[in-house]
Formats: C-alpha cells, sequence, structure tokens
C-alpha cells in the first residue's frame, strides 16, 4: 500500500529507474578498474599464517580457509576469513584447541553459510582427526564433528552433494589397508556418518579432491603408493552415489605425479589439477588432466558395448605441461 501511496506522487517510470539504478550500483560496486590484479592484500599476524581455500559468495565477497599459528588457543587453529568483494575482512573467526588444527577446505552449501574441513589434534579419538564445522552465514557454529580413529586422520575436500549432505576427501591411518587409505566418509546436512568407504593397498593412498557429477556419484582425486608405476601415482576413481567403486585409473610415470583438485565443467566434464615429476628431471610441472564426457564417465574401461576404448585419459592425452608451478596448492595434500 505504502508503494502505491508513494507511485501516485512520483511517476512510475521514475521508480522503475531508481530501482534499476540501485540495482546496477549494488552490482557494480564490486567492479574494479581493468588492471592485472585490481588489489592485493596480506593477513596475518607476528607467527605463521596460511590460506589454503577460497570460496566466492553471492555477495562478490570471499570466504578464506586457512590456519593460523599468530591468534587462537594455541599452536596452529583454523582460520577463516569473510572478505568482502576488495578483500577488506568482515569477520575472521579461529577454531581449535592446544594443539594443532587446521582448515584445509571450504564451501557454501545450498542453505548457506559454511562447511569447512580439516584436522584437529586436539579432540577426537587419537593423533589427528577429520574434523568438520558447519558455520552459519556470520561465522557462528553450528555445529562440528571429529571423525577418524587412533591413527592419523586427515580431510583435505567437503564438497556439498546435489542430494544434500557431504562428501569428505581425505586419508586415514586408523582404517584400511596398510599406512594411509583413501577414505571418504559420505555425511548427511547435520554431519552423521551415513557411510565411509577406505581404498588403497599396503603403501600410502589418499582421497584429496572431489568432483559431483549430474548423475549422482562422485569422481575422486586422489593419489597413490600402493598402485601405479614408481612412487606416488595420480589415481582417479569412479564411485556411484552409494559409494560404490565403478573404475579407478592411475596416470604417472616413474617419478612424483599428484593431483590435488577437481572440478565438475558443464555437462559432466571433469578438470583435475596437480604435479608431475619427470624421472630424472629437477623440477616439477603443473599438470591438468581433463576428464571425458558424462557417457565416458559412466562407463566401465573395457566393456563398453559399441567397442569404444573408453578409458580416462592416458598420460598421451594430457595437454602440454606448464612449466610454472607456482600456482598450484602444493599444501592440499601434502599436510
Ligand atoms: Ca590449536
Ligand atoms: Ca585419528
Ligand atoms: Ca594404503
Amino acid at each position: 500500500m505504502a508503494r502505491k501511496a508513494s507511485s501516485a506522487a512520483v511517476p512510475e517510470y521514475l521508480l522503475i529507474a531508481s530501482g534499476l539504478l540501485s540495482l546496477g550500483l549494488s552490482l557494480s560496486a564490486c567492479a574494479t578498474a581493468d588492471r592485472l590484479i585490481p588489489w592485493q592484500r596480506t593477513y596475518g599476524g607476528p607467527e605463521d599464517d596460511w590460506a589454503n581455500e577460497i570460496a566466492m559468495l553471492p555477495d562478490g565477497g570471499f570466504i578464506v580457509a586457512g590456519w593460523t599459528e599468530s591468534t587462537g588457543a594455541g599452536k596452529e587453529d583454523a582460520w577463516l576469513l569473510r572478505l568482502d568483494c576488495f578483500g577488506t575482512i568482515l569477520w575472521e573467526r579461529t577454531c581449535g584447541g592446544g594443539e594443532d588444527e587446521k582448515a584445509i577446505a571450504v564451501a557454501v552449501p545450498p542453505g548457506g553459510g559454511f562447511i569447512v574441513a580439516g584436522s584437529t589434534a586436539s579432540k577426537g579419538a587419537g593423533k589427528g582427526d577429520v574434523w568438520v564445522l558447519r558455520l552459519d552465514p556470520s561465522g557462528r557454529l553450528l555445529w562440528e564433528r571429529t571423525y577418524g580413529g587412533g591413527g592419523d586422520d586427515r580431510a583435505y575436500d567437503v564438497p556439498p552433494l546435489p542430494g544434500g549432505g557431504f562428501l569428505v576427501a581425505g586419508r586415514t591411518e586408523s582404517k584400511g589397508t596398510g599406512g594411509n587409505d583413501a577414505w571418504l566418509p559420505r555425511l548427511d546436512s547435520s554431519g552423521n556418518l551415513l557411510w565411509e568407504r577406505a581404498f588403497g593397498g599396503g603403501e600410502d593412498d589418499n582421497a584429496s579432491a572431489v568432483a559431483a557429477l549430474p548423475g549422482g556419484g562422485v569422481m575422486v582425486a586422489g593419489n597413490t603408493e600402493s598402485k601405479g608405476t614408481g612412487s606416488w601415482d595420480a589415481w582417479i576413481l569412479r564411485l556411484d552415489a552409494r559409494g560404490a567403486l565403478l573404475w579407478d585409473r592411475t596416470l604417472g610415470n616413474a617419478g612424483f605425479n599428484w593431483i590435488n583438485a577437481a572440478a565438475a565443467l558443464s555437462g559432466g566434464k571433469i578438470l583435475m589439477a596437480g604435479v608431475t615429476f619427470p624421472a630424472g628431471e629437477r623440477h616439477m610441472d603443473a599438470w591438468l588432466i581433463r576428464l571425458g564426457d558424462k557417457s565416458e564417465l559412466g562407463a566401465t574401461p573395457g566393456a563398453a558395448p559399441n567397442g569404444r576404448n573408453t578409458s580416462p585419459p592416458s598420460a598421451a592425452r594430457l595437454p602440454p605441461r606448464l612449466r610454472r608451478p607456482a600456482w598450484l596448492n602444493s599444501t592440499k595434500g601434502f599436510s
């Protein structure tokens, strides 16, 4: 009613124009000069402080997950920074106890707020435990849970899944076959464990990132010393929506091969990133792996009815390697 009263006094086209103008102003508030680096900032105190992952928010701002030794409850604490689109801190929060904590991954679930995964040595079942925290949009803790056993257990990714809840990707020393195994605890939206899967052999194995597929199920980026060639090989696992392994493949050479990021592109396509250390060379190369389309992703290698080779890409199909590893986050998966 108030709107109608005011439109009687002000021409309607002016109201529409003013609405469009304010909408345009709010959208353009984050616009920056067309420069290569519109801004850069540092955050932290006198001790070591680390930003590990960043997620963009609908208002143009960001949430940053990392850890800090400069503030908090002792040693390293998980550290979350809510920034506006210019990098100004809106709020920051540390979580943890007297031992080491890290926030490794952060994501924005459909319901808003934040889901954070990392590790804690201050609580849980012993040594490091996987640690998942659910925060509201203001950074208030809604719930936190630890997962793990007596060994060292770590989380590296925590994507929200289309069906609700989350899938943690990490590694466990408490379960599985030997050494570390890739570990995938499936959580509901309140953090309750729905199921968990561990994959690996007698050596160290891990799951470093997950990309959800449109038809259900996930593609897991992992790394293995138990399979493949030489020391570490990249390890790609295709799981269905219940966590059953449909197929897996290793990619690598006799040197060090490692993937620590997975992005779902449109149409069910997947891009993974990591580093590869060509045998006999003294430097790492950045490494991008583009997986095939949805029809390939769901197929069982070697069992395609039309006889096509549906295997995930071999190293020969990878794009030319970049000689600039610096943009890669080498810590995710190493910590
Ligand atoms: Ca701490
Ligand atoms: Ca543990
Ligand atoms: Ca293992």
